[in-house]
């Protein structure tokens, strides 16, 4: 292969995106993706395993990625998360009950391998994904070790006790 045809297949990748779709069952993700395809939108069942289209758009192509439920597949998708470009997220605007709890939702975020020598702290994780910048959830960063189990009781149950005094309210 010649130089000038490697470099050309680095410019093809570079216009590669990748784009993890979420969201609720029945938000209408599948719908979605079809309709952007071109495709019939009558009928979709409900994706049982994952759809992945390739859709040309503004010179690039995207590699959308579309989980459904249940699947006997989910090993493979970790593949395909580890080089994630973009998420989107899609809400069923009609769903006014699972819309209040989502807009509720509190995040998480495990800072792992807090055991490993060299790993950043909590804080510095923080700063480096702006978690700051969130005010329209509760959010929460946690350093824990799965490895060891070190400090992820912490942070479930913070977890539990935000989700809990949100549905739940003291009197
Ligand atoms: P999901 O992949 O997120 O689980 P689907 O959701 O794409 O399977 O869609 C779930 C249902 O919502 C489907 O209806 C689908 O037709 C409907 N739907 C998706 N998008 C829209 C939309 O923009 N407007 C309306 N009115 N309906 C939509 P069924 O009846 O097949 O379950
Ligand atoms: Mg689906």
């Amino acid at each position: 292969m010649g130089l000038l045809t490697i470099l050309k297949k680095m410019r093809e990748k570079e216009r590669e995106l990748r784009l993890l779709v979420l969201g609720l069952d029945n938000a209408g993700k599948t719908t979605l993706l079809k309709r952007l395809n071109g495709e019939d939108v009558g009928g979709t069942s409900p994706t049982l395993g994952f759809n992945i289209k390739t859709l040309e758009h503004r010179g690039f192509q995207l590699h959308v990625w579309d989980v459904g439920g249940q699947s006997s597949l989910r090993s493979y998708w970790r593949n395909y998360f580890e080089s994630t470009d973009g998420l989107v997220w899609v809400v069923d605007s009609s769903d006014r009950q699972r819309l209040q709890r989502l807009a509720g939702a509190t995040l998480l975020v495990f800072a792992n391998k807090q055991d490993l020598p060299g790993a950043l702290p909590a804080g510095a994780i923080r700063q480096a994904l702006d978690l700051d910048s969130i005010r329209s959830h509760r959010w929460r960063i946690q350093g824990c070790s799965a490895f060891t189990g070190r400090d992820l009781l912490p942070g479930l149950d913070w977890l539990l006790d935000n989700i809990g005094g949100r549905l739940c309210p003291p009197d």
